[in-house]
């Protein structure tokens, strides 16, 4: 057992270099020869592009090239994909529109790329493409989900009439239709999840060098997983063959499911390095951010609630339609079905579930995941719906979640997930402890006494993360296998580096990933490395996102070091004299008990290496690889619990206390998991409290800054209890459960329950600003 092993809340290894300003993100590098890419961009939501005259903008100092879609097109780069075939429910294939990095006729969303222009300076560019003249013929536009999905709505792909992209169910519709016709209470809500952008502190970036020598390609990018960027850029949009392609993900900062996908700026840059001969760069400004990053969310859904007499669900019937934007990006499919339906039964056991889920292309930039992807739909949705559930049959809130909770394992739900472990109860138990939600009635009072409204919210959520068994998902319609590689490298001075598929953009695998290594052989971690992001060095990868690092990832790391053990047992063994299963490795050595014979972590490394005495037969070096596919998906589950105070005057919110009992299977770092836990409680606050993209009817986008679009500041979250109720997951070898999504899972839920419990009313939708929290109270105190 190391010091900085498994458990121990060992401080980030790789904060000093960000702390100090030296982390090494894309737009820092500075290539020789680089030029600079601004997007010429659709001020329209809908329109034809008629014409492009780029004579002005070529006419300015330094601009070297303005290139458009139809030049695109003929040097044969291929339209953007989506990587999930979703099968509508009458069996038709959905339906995908074409997606040209450059629109070639048609721009279909405010921001949608029409030409790049390729100049000496940044500011060059930025100002040439203003020049470039885009003759448009404005068409109707639809920026709602449920709008586009009316008749007579403007279409925006031909292949898909009435901008159905599918219709999707699952679960058994004759079943939960009996269950609810026969329930002695049905409960009915709708809601909307809001739409939400996804704010990474670095925007994207890329730079794109090509060698003509070698005809070979470099792309730097801000990308969570390079090697699928680098499968789909050769295979699909035929920009370079997979082995004349390196994709470099250097330090990140921050993704949220936001850089997972391929998008228009990357594959132009590297076509556009290719057209000019230059290394051409691009970084997105803030406002192109909020544009062009795929945003998160956007369901409105209405659903229904079967009870027995004793409060039991009987049945669950769900219908959403999900609002894709113009065009399926990579997960964009995925996200509204198979990340978000499955999930429905939530933490309880329900005998008959129905979801319906229509995806609707509108006048929108393309909506994908972000933090949690469809599951804190899901979650909204089950947590709202037994708050409201509670409210109507006169129950406490606690109670009826109690009598509902799945309490044996595994569990088969009716979608698909077979949760495999979990207390559901004990979570609850330990967070209202934590919560003291006994004394709650007093604080409600003291609060009232100030003239102050208080209120408390549960949410029980539960995820699937640790994405994905390969098998599953491929059954499901995904275009890839979601396994993960590793590479352990032991050097023959006995320094270890390893090499994984995962990608660190915030969540602290250098220090984590060490800690299980640091823990298994009982080295320093300081003589380990942890390489990613680099398609050159890593041999493969799936890349982060899901939550799967810990859960997949590091089972890799696992696997590979399990080969890396038996091989050092055997040299050990052959150099100590004994057999290979007595040998004991800890301490950095490996041991033969019973007699004072060892060797040092070093001098193993140096025997593989040197191999003048090695077993009979056996391969010199030490260094194995292993690629991991994991059983099942992992299911973190907690209970949150939210208290507000909520000012009557005002309809201001604040949050007085959030509580958190999270379980995440065993936690390799405390302190990185709390700190993941915090990040994401404080988007979930965002979401219920504060943020949401909205474009007008017109598709235009009026939420295009922080003017506009209110992200939480220190002072809009509290400080948070967190507490753990850990089940070990059986499904990978170190029991770990992902914790990167939870806190947005879980927490807008428990928000938006507590400020209904606190002003009285059910109605309120996210977020829940300050006006709408008035007016709700303005509506409820109003005489019928
Ligand atoms: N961990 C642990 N014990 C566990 C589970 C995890 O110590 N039982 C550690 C892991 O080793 C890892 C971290 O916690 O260092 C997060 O692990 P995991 O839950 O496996 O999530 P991933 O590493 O796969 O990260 C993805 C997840 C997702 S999907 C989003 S979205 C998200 C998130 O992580 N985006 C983030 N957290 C983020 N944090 C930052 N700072 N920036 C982002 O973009």
């Amino acid at each position: 057992m190391s010091e900085n092993g498994i458990g121990k809340p060992v401080k980030r290894r790789e904060d000093r270099r960000f702390l100090t300003g030296r982390g090494r993100y894309t737009d820092d590098l500075r290539m020789e020869n680089q030029a600079y890419a601004a997007f010429v961009r659709s001020p329209h939501a809908h329109a034809r592009v008629s014409g492009i005259d780029a004579a002005a903008a070529l006419e300015q100092e330094g601009v070297i090239r303005v290139l458009t879609g139809p030049e695109l097109v003929a040097d044969g780069i291929g339209n953007i994909i989506t990587g999930w075939a979703i099968t509508s429910k009458d069996g038709a294939p959905m339906k995908v529109g074409d997606w040209s990095a450059l629109a070639t006729d048609r721009v279909r969303y405010v921001g949608d790329a029409v030409a790049v222009v390729i100049a000496e300076t940044r500011q060059g560019a930025r100002n040439a493409a203003e020049l470039v003249e885009v003759s448009y013929e404005e068409l109707p536009a639809v920026a709602r989900g449920d709008r586009a999905l009316q008749p007579g709505a403007p279409q925006l792909h031909d292949v898909a009439p009435g901008n159905l992209v599918f219709d999707w169910e699952i679960g058994d519709a004759a079943a939960t239709d009996a269950a609810l016709a026969a329930a002695a209470t049905v409960v009915e809500l709708s809601l909307e999840n809001n739409r939400l952008a996804p704010n990474a502190m670095e925007p994207r970036s890329a730079v794109a060098v090509h060698d003509p020598a070698e005809d070979h390609y470099t792309l730097y990018t801000t990308s969570q997983n390079p090697h699928v960027a680098r499968l789909v850029l050769s295979a699909f949009y035929q920009v370079a063959p997979e082995h004349k392609l390196r994709v470099v993900a250097p330090d990140v900062g921050g993704g949220f499911g936001s850089k997972i996908y391929i998008y228009p700026e990357e594959i132009t840059c590297l076509w556009a390095a290719m057209k000019t001969g230059r290394s051409v760069k691009w970084t997105s400004e803030r406002n192109e951010a909020f544009m062009t990053d795929a945003h998160g969310r956007d369901h409105v859904t209405t659903a229904r609630m079967g009870f027995d007499e004793g409060g039991r669900i009987t049945g669950f019937k769900v219908e959403t339609i999900a609002n894709l934007g113009a065009y399926c990006s990579l997960f964009a499919t995925a996200t509204p079905t198979y990340l978000y339906a499955t999930l429905l039964s939530g933490q309880y056991d329900i005998p008959a579930i129905h979801a319906n889920v229509k995806a609707a292309y509108s006048n929108t930039v393309p909506v994908d995941a972000y933090r949690g992807a469809g599951r804190p739909e899901a979650t909204y949705l089950v947590e709202r719906m037994m708050t409201t559930a509670a409210r109507q049959m006169g129950m406490e809130e606690a109670e009826l979640r109690r009598r509902n909770f799945i309490q044996s394992f595994p569990h088969q739900t009716p979608v698909i997930m077979c949760y495999d472990a979990g207390d559901f109860p004990g979570n609850l138990d330990k967070a209202m402890a934590a919560a003291d939600v006994a004394g709650f009635p007093a604080r409600r009072a003291e609060a009232a006494a100030r003239g102050m409204l208080r209120g408390l919210g549960y949410s029980c959520y539960i995820e699937a993360c640790g994405i994905a068994p390969s098998k599953a998902v491929g059954a499901l319609g995904a275009g890839v296998g979601l396994w993960e590689s590793a590479e352990m490298r032991v050097n023959p001075v006995g320094t270890i580096e390893i090499l994984t598929g995962s990608h660190s953009h915030g969540q602290g695998h250098e220090t984590t990933f060490a800690q299980i290594v640091a823990d298994r052989f009982g080295v320093p971690i300081e003589s380990i490395s942890i390489l990613h992001g680099d398609t050159d060095k890593v041999q493969f990868g799936m890349g982060t996102y899901g939550s799967r690092s810990g859960a997949v990832g590091m089972s890799a790391i696992v696997r590979a070091m399990d080969k890396v053990e038996a091989k050092v047992r055997r040299i050990a063994a052959h150099l100590l004299d004994g057999a290979p299963e007595d040998i004991v490795i800890e301490d950095g050595q490996a041991r033969l008990p019973g007699t004072n014979r060892s060797l040092a972590w070093h001098e193993i490394g140096l025997a593989a290496y040197t191999a003048h005495d090695l077993p009979e037969g056996m391969e010199p070096g030490l260094k194995e690889t292993a690629f991991y596919d994991p059983v099942n998906f992992t299911f973190p589950a907690g209970t949150y619990i939210c208290e507000v105070e909520v000012d009557p005057q005002t309809g201001v919110v604040r949050i007085v206390q959030f509580t958190a009992a999270d379980d995440f299977g065993t936690v390799i770092n405390p302190m990185i998991v709390e700190g993941q836990v915090h990040g994401g409680v404080a988007q979930g606050i965002g979401q219920a409290l504060l943020e949401q993209v909205v474009y007008d009817e017109a598709g235009q986008l009026l939420t295009g800054s922080y003017m506009d679009y209110c992200m939480p500041r220190a002072d809009d979250v509290p400080f948070y209890t967190i507490t753990h109720n850990a089940t070990v997951c059986p499904g990978n070898p170190l029991g770990m459960k992902g914790c990167g999504e939870a806190g947005a899972i879980g927490s807008p839920p428990a928000v938006i329950n507590a400020v209904t419990d606190a002003i009285g009313t059910n109605d309120l939708s996210m977020p829940a600003t300050p006006m709408k929290v008035w007016q709700a109270l303005a509506g409820a105190r109003a005489p019928a």
